[in-house]
C-alpha cells in the first residue's frame, strides 16, 4: 500500500467512527495529509500505526451540568473534556463555552492542540473542554452558579501533573475565577490546576494578552523573513474577544493599523484604526454587541451581518495588507481569500483556531499568499500557560518584562521551527506543512519511545 493510501485508508476509518464530527474531519485531514512527505521519508510512523492511535482521544469524558438560573429553574447542558494526548506532558488546553459546543468541534480543537502545544517547546499534551451553555444574556450570578456546577464534575479530571485547563471562547478571567474557586472548596487544594488565573492568586503576567500579541509577534517573524515588516500596515482583525483586542493593542505598539474588528452580529470597519479604549470599554466592561461602538467613534462604519457578502465575511472585503482571523472556526471562506487576493492582502496569520475553511486555504496556497497557521501563531497563549504553571510549581511570579521577553522567544522559535521544516521537506515558506511535520514529529517519537500504551 502506498503511503498515500495508508493516510487515506485513516481518514475514511475516522468518517465511520466518528460520524457527523465535521470539523474534527476537517482538522485531522488537513494534518495527515501534509504529513505525506514525511512518512514517505520515515517508515516507522506506518510501522508503529502512529496515525491510527494520534486520531483518537486518550479519554473522552462528557457529562451533564445542571445548574439553577435566576428563576429557581434547572438548567441542563453538555459538559465535556477531551484528553486527547499525553505523551510529552500532562494534558493542557482551553474550555469554551458556547452553544456551538459539541463532541466533534471538542475534538477538532483538541487534535489542533496535540500538535500547537509541542511547538512550543514546552512539555504540555494535548486537551480541550467545555460546554453548550451559551453566557450570552445570563446573569452574573448565573455565570457562577454554571461555572460551580461545571467544575464539580470536572475536578475528578483535572490536576496539575494530569490535567491543565484554561480559558477560549466564552472563557475568561471571571469564569476561571469561578471555576478555581469550586476547585478549592470541594478539594481544600489551592493548587495550580487552571490557567489563567487571577494576579492576586497564582495567575501570570501577559497571560491574557499572550495569545494576541504572540500573533502579532509570528507575523512579525514571517514578515521579516521576506524583509518586511508591519509598520504602517492596515490590518483586518476579526473578532473581539480576548485575542482580537490584545491583537489590536500589540498591532499599534508596533506601528501597524488595525482597520477592523467584529462579532457575530456584525463588523467595525475604521480606515484610519479602530479605538481601542472605546472597544475595550463596550467589550470587557458592559459586555455589549459592536453595533455601539459606532455611535461613540463617529469615524467608524459597522456592517451588520445581513449586508455581509454571499458566503462571505464583511472584514475580509476591506482593503487590508494583512489578515488576522481571531474569532472562530471557519469564518474566513473561499469568497473571503479572494476579496483579500483582490485587494492585495500579503499574510493571512491566524489568531483563531482553524479560522479558514479547506477551500480558502487551497485557494491562498495557489496564489501565493503568506500563510500562518493558527496552531503556531496563536500558541503564545497556551504557552504562556506553561509559562504560570512554570511559576505556580516554584511559587514565583515574574514581571510583564519577564514573560514578554520568553513569550517572543517562544514565538521566535515557533516560526523558526515551521519555517525550517518546510526548507527541509522542499516547500519553503509553505507553514501548513512545516508546523504539523515539527509537531507531530515530536509527539510521534515520543509515542514510539514509551511503547504501545
Ligand atoms: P472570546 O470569547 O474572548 O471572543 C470570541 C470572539 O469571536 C467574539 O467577538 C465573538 O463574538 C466572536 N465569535 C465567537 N463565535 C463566533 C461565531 N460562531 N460567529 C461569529 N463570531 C463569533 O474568545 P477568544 O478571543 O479567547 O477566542 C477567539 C479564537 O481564538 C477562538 O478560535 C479560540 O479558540 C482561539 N484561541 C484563543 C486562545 C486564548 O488564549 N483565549 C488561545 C488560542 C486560540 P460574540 O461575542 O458576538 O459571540
Ligand atoms: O486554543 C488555545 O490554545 C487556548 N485556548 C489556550 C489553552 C491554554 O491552555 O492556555
Amino acid at each position: 500500500m502506498s503511503t498515500k493510501a495508508y493516510i487515506e485508508r485513516v481518514l475514511n476509518t475516522l468518517e465511520v467512527t466518528s460520524p457527523g464530527q465535521d470539523e474534527f474531519y476537517q482538522a485531522t485531514e488537513e494534518v495527515l495529509l501534509s504529513l505525506l512527505p514525511l512518512l514517505e521519508e520515515e517508515s516507522r510512523y506506518e510501522e508503529q500505526n502512529i496515525l491510527e492511535r494520534i486520531v483518537i482521544p486518550e479519554r473522552s469524558i462528557i457529562f451533564r451540568v445542571n445548574w439553577i438560573d435566576d428563576m429557581g429553574k434547572i438548567q441542563t447542558n453538555f459538559g465535556y473534556r477531551v484528553q486527547f494526548n499525553s505523551a510529552i506532558g500532562p494534558y493542557k488546553g482551553g474550555l469554551r463555552f458556547h452553544p456551538s459546543v459539541n463532541l466533534g468541534i471538542m475534538k477538532f480543537l483538541g487534535f489542533e492542540q496535540i500538535f500547537k502545544n509541542a511547538l512550543t517547546g514546552l512539555q504540555i499534551g494535548g486537551a480541550k473542554g467545555g460546554s453548550n451553555f451559551d453566557p450570552k444574556g445570563k446573569s452574573d450570578n448565573e455565570i457562577m452558579r454554571f461555572c460551580q456546577a461545571f467544575m464539580t464534575e470536572l475536578y475528578k479530571h483535572i490536576g496539575k501533573h494530569k490535567d491543565v485547563p484554561a480559558g477560549d471562547i466564552g472563557v475568561g478571567a471571571r469564569e476561571i475565577g469561578y471555576l478555581f474557586g469550586q476547585y478549592k472548596k470541594i478539594t481544600g487544594e489551592f493548587d495550580g490546576i487552571l490557567t489563567g488565573k487571577g494576579l492576586n492568586w497564582g495567575g501570570s503576567r501577559e497571560r491574557k494578552e499572550a495569545t494576541g500579541y504572540g500573533s502579532v509577534y509570528f507575523a512579525e517573524n514571517f514578515l521579516a523573513k521576506y524583509n518586511k515588516s508591519l509598520k504602517g500596515k492596515r490590518c483586518a482583525v476579526s473578532g473581539s474577544g480576548n485575542v482580537a483586542i490584545h491583537t489590536i493593542e500589540k498591532l499599534y505598539d508596533l506601528g501597524a493599523i488595525p482597520i477592523s474588528c467584529s462579532d457575530s452580529r456584525g463588523t467595525i470597519y475604521h480606515k484610519e484604526g479602530i479605538d481601542l479604549a472605546a472597544l475595550k470599554t463596550i467589550k470587557e466592561v458592559h459586555h455589549d454587541s459592536l453595533d455601539k461602538y459606532a455611535s461613540v467613534d463617529s469615524g467608524s462604519l459597522y456592517i451588520p451581518l445581513k449586508e455581509y457578502p454571499k458566503d462571505g465575511h464583511a472584514v475580509w472585503h476591506l482593503e487590508c495588507d494583512v489578515a488576522f482571523p481571531s474569532a472562530t472556526q471557519n469564518e474566513l471562506t473561499l469568497v473571503d481569500a479572494k476579496a483579500l487576493h483582490k485587494n492585495g492582502c500579503i499574510l493571512i496569520n491566524e489568531g483563531a483556531n482553524m479560522p479558514t475553511t479547506p477551500d480558502a486555504l487551497k485557494y491562498i496556497k495557489e496564489n501565493k499568499i503568506l500563510f500562518s497557521p493558527g496552531k503556531a501563531a496563536n500558541a503564545g497563549g497556551v504557552a504562556t500557560s506553561q509559562l504560570e504553571m512554570s511559576q505556580n510549581a516554584s511559587m514565583a511570579q515574574w514581571s510583564f518584562e519577564e514573560v514578554d521577553i520568553k513569550l517572543r522567544s517562544i514565538m521566535g522559535n515557533i516560526f523558526k521551527i515551521a519555517y525550517e521544516t518546510s526548507v527541509e521537506f522542499g516547500c519553503e515558506g509553505d507553514l501548513v506543512t512545516g508546523a504539523n511535520i515539527a509537531g507531530f514529529r515530536k509527539v510521534a517519537d515520543s509515542m514510539i519511545e514509551q511503547g504501545a500504551v
